[in-house]
């Protein structure tokens, strides 16, 4: 007679690797929900299309943006900043899916931050060669609140560096469904993504989504 060790038990497909202090990598987390997030994603981006846009020294950037929640990120010619209001449509951002939400907070809580309520959700498209040079993520207004990032369809290398543009940054591979925390003592890292290979994801095609959760306000 065989036995199954996981009969009437749910097979938990996520594990976790921390970084650093305060950077959590959760593997598999967003899987659970993917076809109502996917759904949701495609209600934002109708409403709200992926634009790219300026940086302050005048250059495009090669990711592709759109926002929702009440707060959004934004970067023109003037600087970088969040905003109540879509630059190209003048309309207000659309709405923090209650999807995204939950599994923002459920994230967070998982890495011990219990009452985060993000207002701010930038959602970035990465096709083949696009890139994200490194930076710190410095708009927001409380630096204790953590920032919760959602990796969809192809993969890509992620750079994760120190606090200081010069720190040596460690690679770090993120796929589909992967979800990271960053808060505490990594909040202030520096960090980029590096350009994204051709390929095709079964589900996404040849881009990398990647949503992130912050509270800005
Ligand atoms: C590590 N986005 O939008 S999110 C960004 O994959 C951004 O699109 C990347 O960096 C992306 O600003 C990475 C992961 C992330 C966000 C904030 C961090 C990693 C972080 C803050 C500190 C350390
Ligand atoms: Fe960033």
């Amino acid at each position: 007679m065989t036995m199954n060790l996981f009969e009437g038990i749910e097979q938990d497909r996520t594990w976790r690797e921390e970084l650093c202090p305060g950077a959590l990598v959760l593997r598999g987390f967003a899987l659970e929900n993917l076809a109502h997030i996917l759904t949701a994603l495609s209600a934002i981006t109708a409403q709200a299309p992926f634009r790219q846009m300026l940086t302050p020294g005048g250059f495009r950037m090669s990711v592709a943006m759109t926002n929702c929640g009440a707060c959004g990120w934004l970067s023109d010619r003037t600087g970088y900043r969040y905003a109540g209001l879509d630059s190209e449509t003048g309309q207000p951002w659309p709405r923090m899916p209650e999807v995204f939400l939950a599994l923002a907070q459920e994230a967070a809580a998982s890495a011990g931050f219990q009452n985060f309520v993000p207002d701010a959700c930038l959602i970035n498209r990465y096709q083949p060669g696009a890139r994200l040079s490194l930076h710190q993520d410095k708009n927001e207004r409380d630096f204790d609140q953590p920032i919760v990032s959602v990796s969809l369809g192809m993969p890509a290398v992620f750079l994760f560096g120190g606090v200081r543009r010069e720190d040596k940054p460690t690679r770090v591979p993120l796929t589909h469904g992967d979800v990271a925390v960053w808060g505490g003592p990594a909040r202030l890292r520096y960090h980029g993504v590096m350009p994204l290979k051709e390929g095709c994801h079964p589900l996404l095609g040849g881009q990398r989504i990647n949503l992130t959760f912050r509270k800005a306000a």
